[in-house]
């Protein structure tokens, strides 16, 4: 007799769900997928539970690791714009000059619009294509915007990093819908997700869709829902804290579009996939601009994977990743290789969309690893081409090389050591040869990077003299700890500059 009463709930949820859902033509198998891409900000390879996470719950994610593939060679670059590139063009970054960081608020420069991307080639073959979050790939002209770019519809945010409450950066607002400012109340994390749940049931059931779900969390500023923090109480550590809240929210998040995929019966025939966008932050360079790292313990965990954020080490571009579609991909942990620019002509062959008006894809077709776990197509990793640094992986062997002085050349062989604890470049001096000339023979045909000329050109304006004055100093124009953009270091530099942040969490 116990049943009875939970059945009607069942039904009343169902009825609400209906109402609030409708989809009256439930989609047939066998037609072409809907897309949905979720991209996490700076989240650490270990904070989530399929990784091993023990002080952070994301049930929702593990579920759909746990239904479908995990994946432990999930490449990306080591920092947004970048990434975000690979993904939307399917090309390496330093074919177009984003190699180097991300694009500044004061920059005016943009992703090349000469590219064909993503969302232009998927509405081409006639998806319904939305971006709901952040863009980080030109924000001074209109013609780098999304809207302008292949998205039909876009909500979100256009720069890198933004306050969750005020949706601002610098005090300047980053909060659009459709290209027009909105001015709203709201913590990022769940206006993205409540926008999302909304356009997967605006969606007609004939049409298919990519809804490219970009989430800025848990970037810094490290903010949380105050009911979120408090479901860690148990962790000591203040930042950690928080960013636990960040991730369980961005969890809970996911959670509320996977119920509407449920709730307008288009589950069946929807891939996800999610991955972050680069390793978490070891390094405080690469932590942002908003928060004080003076008072902060940087609080993403890697687990055992060297630094992270904006290194060329594994932490940096080895990601937290799963892809669920029910019948279509096998559960099970997937160990080929995958880059971000493999998803591009992935995610083509699957729409059934043509690449023939893409300039030369870097990214090949992978579905048969993420649905299959088959052997990987991809062999070699450029991981970076930079006029200061490079690295590739052929096979099981990595080369890290910096150019700079002092120069280094680490050699790492991923399949023994694959936390880059045994540098073997002196025993190997053939193999070093040979990776430094693909590195170089790729530099040759590479873009300059946007952001040192970005950075020369302000730099080197003529301005006002700084002068000292009898009786006082000027201020210094650069922080006496201040980092030039070529310090971030390949090599020793890398672990000298994480270990000012080293944390418990992180173990090596
Ligand atoms: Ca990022």
């Amino acid at each position: 007799m116990k049943t009875k009463p939970l059945l009607f709930n069942v039904g009343l949820l169902a009825a609400a769900a209906a109402l609030a859902c409708t989809n009256p033509t439930a989609l047939a198998s066998g037609q072409r997928p809907n897309i949905v891409h979720i991209v996490a900000d700076d989240l650490g390879w270990k904070d989530v539970g399929f990784n091993g996470a023990t002080d952070i719950t994301t049930p929702h994610l593990d579920a759909l690791a746990r239904g479908g593939a995990t994946f432990t060679q999930f490449y990306t670059q080591s920092m947004c714009t970048p990434t975000r590139a690979a993904l939307m063009t399917g090309r390496y970054p330093f074919r177009y000059g984003l190699q180097t960081i991300v694009i500044p608020g004061p920059a005016n420069y943009g992703l090349d619009t000469t590219e064909y991307l993503l969302p232009q080639c998927l509405k081409d073959a006639g998806y319904a294509t939305a971006i709901i979050g952040k863009w980080h790939l030109g924000h001074a002209d209109f013609k780098y915007w999304p809207k302008q770019r292949g998205f039909d519809y876009q909500y979100g945010a256009m720069i890198g990093e933004l306050d969750y409450y005020t949706h601002s950066d610098a005090g300047v607002l980053d909060w659009f819908r459709n290209n027009k400012p909105v001015k709203e109340s709201g913590y990022t994390t769940q206006l993205i997700g409540a926008d999302a749940a909304a356009f997967i049931c605006r969606q007609s059931a004939d049409k298919p869709f990519y809804l490219y779900l970009t989430f800025n969390a848990p970037h810094t500023p490290y903010q949380a829902p105050q009911d979120y923090i408090d479901r860690y109480r148990h962790i000591a550590e203040p930042t950690r804290r928080i960013y636990a809240g960040m991730v369980t929210c961005l969890d809970d998040e996911i959670g509320r579009v996977v119920a509407a995929l449920d709730q307008t019966g288009l589950r069946d025939n929807t891939l996800i996939l999610f991955h972050s966008d680069n390793g978490g932050t070891r390094n405080a360079m690469f932590a942002g601009q908003m928060t004080d790292l003076s008072r902060t313990v940087l609080p993403c965990d890697n687990g055992p994977y060297r630094d992270g954020k904006g290194s060329l080490y594994e932490g940096g571009s080895r990601v937290a990743a799963c892809a669920n579609w029910p019948g279509r991909i096998k559960p099970q942990t997937v160990d080929g290789i995958i880059h971000a620019v493999d998803l591009y002509p992935t995610f083509a062959a699957l729409a059934g969309a043509s690449t023939a008006k893409c300039k030369p894809l870097d990214g090949v077709n992978v579905w048969s690893v993420m649905a299959e776990g088959q052997a990987s197509p991809r062999t070699e990793v450029i991981c970076n081409v930079e006029p200061f640094r490079g690295a590739v992986r052929q096979g099981d062997w990595k080369l890290i090389w910096r150019s700079l002085i002092p120069t280094s050349v680490e050699l790492y062989n991923l399949a023994s050591d694959p936390f880059e604890q045994n540098n073997l470049s002196g025993a190997h001096p053939d193999k070093v040869a040979a990776m430094q000339e693909r590195l170089n023979a790729l530099g040759r045909e590479a873009a300059r990077p946007l952001a040192l000329i970005y950075v020369a050109s302000v730099g080197l304006a003529h301005g006002k003299p700084v002068i000292a004055t009898k009786g006082g100093q000027t201020t210094a124009p650069v922080e006496p700890d201040g980092h030039s953009i070529t310090d971030e270091g390949v090599g020793v530099h890398d672990d000298f500059h994480s270990q000012k942040s080293q944390h418990p969490h992180h173990q090596r």
